[in-house]
């Protein structure tokens, strides 16, 4: 009875002597306690690194308790909860993603803490995660990150949580009460071993889990491997399995078909149903209340197998009747997709698809097939169309559309910001839009400010709570407006720019220690970090470098000292096996090279290249930059997020109306920024024009001097040359020249204007409050999950 309970927690908690404390001292203490017994060095003999993970164990220890606590009472509430399912989750350390959309999945764990929401992420523990970029006489290695090496302290092995997870095999007729039903009698098993790592949330004791699985041996031996003496084959073949999830597949927005990813997606989603199930079964008896219990987040494709293993999971193991598991699956599933072009959308060879998962292929196929006799009722015989909104895309490969899938089956389909949402209803998913208006939702992306402001850049953060009057705005960004009422004090802009200078020192150093270029403070700081693609246009940023270094050249000796100087800073990584992405890379660093070494320029015009950008990195570079640049050719960038973390930082932009840009302008106001380029609805007849468009002068110079070998390596650069070569310039580098270099133009004006440049950095930080993730998790969980808060007293 609940007496006896009470009496038994009270027992328990006095043992405990209460909470694990928080004061200095017993911090200390504890930190002793982990050397001595956790990392087993003397509290008289260790380094630095057995200090770190001495502290990093004792706050472990306080993570967990809190986690239990939130579990508990998260069990014993029984809210309806949330189950966000991603294959990418950039947290910073461990770089199991691969850019904006993983950082993005992370930003959005640490809102769903803070905020009480009952959440769990799922995804995988890559031993490998995004490779390290190192860039040798220019040019972009990979090299291996084995994150593990010296053990992770962060996370919590559960040996006890596995399942298996099957493959291949074949399918067979079984009879069950007198009816034929198809059953999968699967050929390989893998096991699934769960890591959990804690999430806390901030200004709560909320601490949510993040669960990444990875594959292990199973026990199920095959005896006959064994019996016939093959002995050695058996354990090499058990080693193979491990090998699942090994290695994150470093390219971003592209698919490849490949049988391994395939097997990393179906391994993830077989191990995360299994414990969602597992987890509503102990307290419910039968399926009719799940879709009051769980909502199932696919964050983009990648996860969308669920849909077919959990219809798999009722119909063949929990014998519901098809259409009565249809609907309940119906209902629990959102979906959110990331990328704009029809191209990018994820594709499965029904023939790779049909041997590792027989039943799943089947599974799919009359799902399909319900759908198209449901359309045909609705549109008619539109043969064309019908055709395009099929799951199953006949032709050359037949192939499963897995955006199809995830449309067809998910209650909302969401964009990551309002333009974004546009192109899905008004282009990319149009058919759908159509038939299903009232599933298309946009939901805009954000960042978590605990990270991008509290955790990067301190300074800033005594700055805002000092002239805010209040912490509040580090669950609250909202409140960040209220730095509008003191943009006029001078006291204030002042404090506001030494916060600059300083990370800027921060940020002078480590390119120092990084390239040994020196770099001056009075200089425009000016930053484009992100992944490396063409759509992203980090060609224009280097062709307007060339530009500016050319008109340097050409200029008489007096002038240049009106020259505002810059440090042009560019950093990110290429897919491995993107070729024109890496000649970026390098046309970069030969004109740096340039330069850089150019007597004549001095500190006028740097260019310096950051290697191995990621999380750590962004937290040095972000506070530092004055201006940062978001180039993308309109329409091709869903949202943008590093937009986001800069604005928060006081760091004004330099972008096209393009993604979540479009709605910060609404924030700000398109005085505090620098617009430039083609809008969307432009595109298209700019594209048409092809070789009749116009290209300025300036453009036709610079890519002539590349051509001409004025950075050397003429014939390397030659094909990077020709993808901007009018009438071949997809991306409208060309068109859009002359504007970006107006944009240029008026960013120098206002730099050479301290107190108008402070007032649109203030202004800036100000307006971003919106691109908090969360108001994003907020929006979701009201709108899409209908989920409620749910926090831990105490
Ligand atoms: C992306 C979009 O390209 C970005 O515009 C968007 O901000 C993020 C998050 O929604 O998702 N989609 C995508 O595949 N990537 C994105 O950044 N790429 C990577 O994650 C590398």
């Amino acid at each position: 009875g609940f007496g006896e309970r009470k009496a038994k927690a009270e027992r328990m908690f006095s043992l405990m002597d209460g909470f694990l404390k928080n004061d200095p001292f017993s911090l200390q203490k504890d930190i002793l306690h982990h050397v001595e017994y956790t990392v087993a060095r003397s509290r008289f003999n260790f380094d630095d690194y057995e200090a770190y993970q001495a502290l990093s164990h004792s706050v472990r220890d306080r993570l967990i308790e809190r986690w239990h606590d939130t579990h508990t009472y998260f069990k014993r509430t029984k809210p309806k909860r949330l189950y966000f399912l991603s294959l990418e989750f950039l947290m910073g350390d461990a770089a199991l993603g691969n850019g904006g959309l993983a950082r993005f999945s992370a930003c959005q764990m640490d809102s769903l803490a803070t905020l009480d929401y009952p959440a769990w992420g799922y995804g995988l523990r890559y031993e490998y995660g995004l490779f390290r970029q190192i860039i040798v006489d220019g040019f972009q290695h990979e090299q291996p990150d084995y994150w593990l090496n010296f053990g992770n302290p962060w996370e919590i092995e559960r040996i006890h949580v596995t399942y298996e997870v099957k493959f291949y095999g074949t399918v067979e007729d079984v009879d069950r009460n007198g009816e034929k039903h198809e059953v999968w009698i699967p050929g390989e098993t893998v096991e699934a071993v769960a890591y959990d790592n804690p999430i806390p949330g901030y200004g709560t004791r909320n601490t949510i889990n993040l669960r990444l699985w990875a594959a292990k041996p199973s026990n199920h031996f095959d005896l006959e491997a064994y019996n016939t003496g093959d002995y050695i084959n058996s354990i090499v073949n058990r080693q193979r399995t491990e090998s699942i999830s090994n290695v994150l597949y470093p390219d971003d927005r592209s698919h490849q078909g490949k049988e391994m990813r395939l097997k990393q997606q179906y391994f993830f989603v077989s191990a995360s149903l299994q414990d969602i199930i597992r987890r509503f079964k102990e307290a419910h008896n039968n399926f009719d209340e799940l879709p009051e219990k769980v909502a199932l987040h696919l964050n983009d494709t990648h996860p969308s197998l669920s849909i077919a293993e959990i219809m798999r999971i009722l119909v063949d193991e929990e014998q519901l009747d098809w259409n009565k598991a249809w609907n309940i699956v119906c209902k629990i599933f959102s979906f959110t997709t990331h990328t704009v072009v029809a191209e990018g959308l994820e594709k499965i060879p029904t023939d790779l698809l049909g041997s590792l998962l027989p039943r799943h292929l089947q599974i799919l196929y009359k799902i399909n097939s319900n759908f198209m006799e449901e359309l045909k009722k609705r549109i008619g015989l539109d043969y064309n169309r019908l055709s395009r909104m099929s799951i199953v895309e006949e032709g050359a490969v037949k192939s499963i559309r897995m955006a199809n899938l995830s449309i067809i089956c998910s209650h909302t389909v969401n964009g990551v910001s309002k333009l974004h949402s546009d192109t899905l209803k008004m282009r990319t998913f149009k058919d759908f839009y159509e038939l299903w208006p009232e599933k298309f939702q946009y939901t805009t992306n954000g960042v978590t400010q605990r990270r991008w402001i509290v955790v990067s850049n301190p300074s800033l953060c005594a700055l805002l709570s000092k002239w805010l009057g209040t912490e509040a705005w580090i669950r609250n960004a909202d409140l960040l407006t209220g730095l509008r009422d003191h943009v006029d004090n001078t006291g204030f802009r002042h404090e506001w720019k030494m916060v600059k200078r300083l990370n800027k020192m921060r940020l002078a150093e480590y390119i120092e220690t990084m390239s040994g270029v020196k770099v001056s403070l009075d200089a425009m700081f000016d930053v484009q970090v992100k992944r490396i693609h063409e759509y992203k246009r980090q060609l224009l940023n280097i062709f307007g470098i060339i530009h500016r270094y050319d008109c340097l050249k050409n200029m008489d000796k007096n002038d240049r000292t009106k020259v505002v100087p810059r440090v042009c800073i560019i950093g990110g990584k290429a897919a491995p096996g993107y070729e024109i992405a890496k000649k970026i890379i390098k046309l970069c660093h030969a004109v740096a090279e340039k330069i850089n070494n150019d007597a004549d320029i001095g500190d006028l015009l740097k260019l310096v290249f950051i290697p191995d950008y990621n999380v750590s990195v962004a937290e040095m570079v972000i506070p530092g930059a004055d201006l940062s640049q978001h180039l993308s050719t309109a329409g091709h960038e869903a949202s943008g997020t590093g937009s986001m973390k800069f604005l928060m930082n006081g760091c004004l932009l330099l972008a096209t109306a393009d993604g979540s840009t479009v709605e910060i302008i609404e924030e700000i106001g398109s005085d505090n920024l620098f617009l430039f380029g083609a809008k969307v609805q432009e595109v298209a007849e700019l594209r048409e024009k092809g070789g009749a468009l116009k290209v300025p002068l300036q453009f036709a110079r610079v890519l002539r001097m590349v051509r001409d070998g004025y950075f050397g390596d003429k014939d390397y650069f030659k094909s990077l040359c020709d993808t901007v070569e009018v009438g071949n310039d997809f991306y409208l580098l060309g068109s859009d020249f002359g504007s970006y270099l107006e944009a240029q133009a008026a960013a120098d004006k206002a730099f050479v204007e301290p107190e108008k440049w402070t007032k649109m950095s203030i202004l800036s930080a100000a307006g971003s409050g919106r691109f908090s993730s969360d108001r994003t998790i907020r929006e979701y969980a009201e709108r899409t999950w209908k989920i409620d808060p749910c926090q831990c007293p105490f």
